[in-house]
């Protein structure tokens, strides 16, 4: 069985809306397991390492200092195809080109307001979930549900 995870975080906005359980709700019922979960207000210098890929852009300021408005929360979720899926779950960078049924279509409007991250490929994954958790804070567990999911 894959052991793919990536790394999922309910932004400032989406935690200040009281949307953390629709969110978490979406990717443990689709079958996924959570690895790790923490509720935590992060830094600006973390932050800026988290989207260090962006610091060139125009929004990278303006997108580190709101991201340390609020608390964020943090997890680790595995399962087959676990990024690419999780990207799908989430829709669009831009809610506005995201499909209903997506988490972004479902639930915000503005691109700087989009509500939840999601990495974007397996090697992002690793580097983020080192990022964010320490090796101790995730979790080794077998769900009971596991082959009513996986043949
Ligand atoms: P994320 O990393 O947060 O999951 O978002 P993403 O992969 O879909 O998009 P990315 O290119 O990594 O951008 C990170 C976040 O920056 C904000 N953004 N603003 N004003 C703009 O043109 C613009 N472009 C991106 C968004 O909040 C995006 O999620
Ligand atoms: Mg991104």
């Amino acid at each position: 069985m894959t052991t793919e995870r990536t790394y999922i975080m309910i932004k400032p906005d989406g935690v200040q809306r009281g949307l953390m359980g629709d969110i978490i709700k979406r990717f443990e019922q689709k079958g996924f397991k959570m690895v790790a979960m923490k509720f935590m207000q992060p830094s600006e210098k973390l932050l800026s390492e988290h989207y260090a890929d962006l610091s060139k852009k125009p929004f990278f300021p303006g997108l580190v200092k709101f991201m340390a408005t609020s608390p964020v929360c943090c997890m680790v979720w595995e399962g087959q195809g676990a990024v690419a899926t999780g990207r799908q779950m989430l829709g669009e960078t831009d809610p506005a080109k995201s499909k209903p049924g997506t988490i972004r279509g479902d639930f915000c409007i503005h691109i700087g307001r989009n509500i939840c991250h999601g990495s974007d490929s397996v090697e992002s994954a690793n580097k983020e979930i080192a990022l964010w958790f320490k090796p101790e804070e995730l979790v080794d567990w077998t769900p009971t549900e596991q082959q009513w999911i996986y043949e």
